[in-house]
């Protein structure tokens, strides 16, 4: 071990590993951690703590003049308010810039995955290179009409009129125009409901294009320029538009065609899955181009066998963060970690190697892997490292398999060079992911109705009390995966069935929350009845951050599905991030609230510093969209909100009589349990 990693430490408070998260390989691994001298971001979060003035968004950086920070006076502002920076922004319009600085960011974060996935789209229908090809014609075919791309297809799905090659190239070319194109509008946005498209006609938020709305953000707050928070915001949802029904749902859409759309899968989820006497290939990050290829060299037998000849008895692919949801979703990849667990991996002792792309990769990787074997590679051209420890090898599509097969060769080389003790946590859970919104209508709509009548009408009787959407993070300033956890609970107990995407995911599915089984066990009477009908989770995984496009459309097949009103902010539903953190999130709420959703958030909210804005967003919303952003720190609190809005639209839509609407407390629990 390294002499000055302990020396820090020594300085350092460390991490309580019981307070820090309510996993238990998590916490075992802190206490590993702590044994071996490793600093990892639970003690860092032990040692520095958030600005005040910029986690209330009232602290303006965007010029030299600054930083200009205007803090809540203490005892709240009485009359009117009369704090400014030094141009005189008041705190609403650095709130404000703040908030849609971060809508961009996560929008371009999105959207630009969105576009490297279009452009490998783009090869494959060109024929550019060998190791992409069109996986799914039954979707391209759905899809085609909405990029405006004509096509006849026969009952069973087949195209009549035109080959697919071709319609493939026009879908690419007629998607890569979407981030840049001069003149109308996302062509997707049809897709959302006729009522909520109106909606944001009315408002004047129809993105033209996506990369235009993120360059307007950044010019709008720029010093001196859009001074209105109101006026502000106005672009921050015409960007977070063209993210959630743009780019993330390209990106979706895109990779279904490319990779398969996925289906129900049986996998297994949390550190334990990592094997002692197998090479451990940790794959980490977002975009699946590369992770696809991983998977696929993984599974040669000539591979496999250079593995055996280098003494393992295999390979174990393992996934952190959304790229683990993308290849468990299509290929029952397990699932390693969440976000906060990323350190941990490599702490095992047992990572061979860890690949990283893009989006939510500790750079503090680097240094714990310096005191291991493990070889940390980056392959994106907009992300590598600074530590010398870092490999880099630049991942290129049109060579894609023999880049993967390089790294594949990396990992396997390593094993023997293992050097530490390894110390897995034996802790793992079964998990069944890939849902969508065609297994969805397959599930609960059947094979011969094919729609989302049977769902539809579970809520209208009250079997299913509403539809939430449980997404996001995990943050540092909070205890790992207990927001996720009590909330999703609370809900299902209350017969409210859950969407999951991203970290939230992976969350319930370590905690065991995703497979049928659980239904008898955590949920209310009336969704458990319709989970072992049914044979589904009451927590249905839908994939990665991206994919959070999947419960637009689902929504929106509930809608189009009838008898729970017209648009989106009609159903019994609600949104949440427990433990959200990223600027993607940011912008995935406020895409949920823009489209009709009650949106809550959790830990903390840049906001809070600007109490008109704050209102503006938390109640004026509502008015305009049908949904509308909050915060809420406790866990049932937070699940409770949520569940008095599906009860509010549950009334508004005359169906609240069809169930008894109370919240079930623990001892009712205790009796369903038993
Ligand atoms: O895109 S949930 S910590 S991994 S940002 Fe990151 Fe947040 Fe996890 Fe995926 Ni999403």
């Amino acid at each position: 071990m390294k002499e000055e990693t302990k020396k820090i430490q020594k300085e350092q408070k460390l991490a309580d590993p019981m307070a820090a998260s309510v996993d238990q390989a998590t916490r075992e691994m802190i206490v590993r951690a702590h044994e071996l001298g490793i600093e990892t971001i639970f003690d860092r979060a032990e040692n520095m703590k958030p600005c005040n003035i910029g986690s209330q968004g009232t602290c303006c950086k965007n010029c030299g003049m600054g930083p200009c920070r205007l803090p809540l006076p203490k005892f709240g502002i009485e009359g009117e308010d009369e704090r400014k920076g030094l141009c005189g922004a008041s705190a609403n319009t650095i709130a404000a810039r703040n908030f849609i600085r971060m809508i961009a960011g996560g929008a371009a974060a999105h959207s630009d995955h969105g576009r490297c996935v279009a452009e490998v789209f783009l090869a494959a229908a060109r024929k550019e290179t060998d190791a992409y090809k069109i996986k799914d014609v039954q979707k391209l075919l759905a899809i085609a009409p909405f990029f405006d791309v004509p096509v006849t297809v026969d009952v069973d799905g087949e195209t009549l009129d035109r080959d697919i090659d071709e319609v493939a190239l026009e879908v690419a070319e007629k998607a890569i125009n979407e981030w840049g194109k001069s003149e109308g509008e996302l062509l997707y946005l049809k897709r959302a409901p006729e009522a909520l498209y109106e909606k944001w006609k009315k408002n004047g938020v129809l993105p033209r294009n996506i990369d235009r709305e993120i360059v307007e953000i950044m010019h709008r707050t720029h010093i001196g320029v859009d001074q209105d928070y109101k006026n502000l915001m106005k672009q921050g949802t015409r960007t977070a538009l063209a993210d959630g029904w743009g780019g993330s749902m390209m990106a979706t859409d895109l990779q279904d065609v490319l990779f398969g759309t996925p289906y129900p899968i049986q996998s297994e989820a949390n550190l334990g899955v990592l094997k002692e006497d197998h090479v451990n290939l940790v794959i980490h990050g977002h975009e699946p181009v590369l992770s696809e290829m991983i998977v696929t060299v993984t599974m040669t037998p000539e591979i496999q066998e250079y593995a055996r000849a280098k003494g393992a008895k295999g390979i174990q692919l393992s996934g952190i963060c959304c790229t683990a949801n993308e290849i468990l979703q299509r290929h029952g990849v397990p699932l390693c970690g969440t976000f906060l667990q990323q350190e941990l991996a490599i702490i095992t002792g047992a990572c061979d190697a860890m690949v990283v792309d893009i989006q939510c990769i500790m750079q503090n990787l680097a240094n714990v892997a310096k005191c291991f074997h493990t070889k940390l590679i980056t392959t994106h051209p907009i992300a590598k490292m600074e530590q010398d420890n870092v490999i880099h090898i630049e991942f290129d599509e049109h060579y894609a398999m023999d880049d993967a097969k390089r790294i594949v060769k990396i990992a396997i080389d390593n094993f023997a060079n293992r050097k530490t003790e390894v110390m897995i946590p034996r802790h793992k859970n079964t998990q069944i992911a890939g849902f969508g919104v065609e297994s969805i209508e397959y599930h609960l709509g059947g094979t011969f109705r094919g729609s989302y009548y049977t769902l539809n009408d579970n809520i209208i009787n009250g079997r299913i009390r509403g539809i939430a959407g449980v997404v996001g993070c995990n943050n540092a300033r909070t205890r790992h995966n207990e927001g996720h956890l009590t909330v999703v609970k609370e809900l299902i107990k209350n017969d409210v069935i859950v969407l999951t995407t991203g970290c939230n995911g992976i969350a319930c599915a370590m905690e065991g929350l995703l497979t049928p089984e659980t239904a008898g066990i955590f949920c209310g009477p009336g969704l458990a009845e319709v989970c072992e009908t049914v044979g589904i989770p009451p927590v249905l995984h839908m994939g990665s951050c991206v994919d959070n496009s999947r419960i637009l459309l689902a929504a929106t097949e509930v809608v189009k599905a009838g008898g729970l009103g017209k648009n989106i902010s009609d159903l019994p539903a609600a949104g949440s991030a427990p433990e959200w953190m990223s600027e993607k999130a940011i912008s995935i709420g406020h895409y949920f609230v823009a489209s009709g959703v009650y949106t809550v958030f959790g830990v903390t909210l840049p906001v809070s510093g600007a109490p008109v804005f704050q209102k503006y967003l938390f109640e004026e919303f509502e008015k305009m969209y049908g949904g509308m952003w909050d915060l809420e720190i406790d866990p049932v609190l937070h699940a409770r909100k949520m569940i008095a809005h599906i009860d509010k639209k549950r009334k508004a839509l005359g169906i609240d009589k069809t169930r008894e609407r109370v919240l079930i407390d623990m001892a009712d629990r205790r009796t369903m349990a038993s």
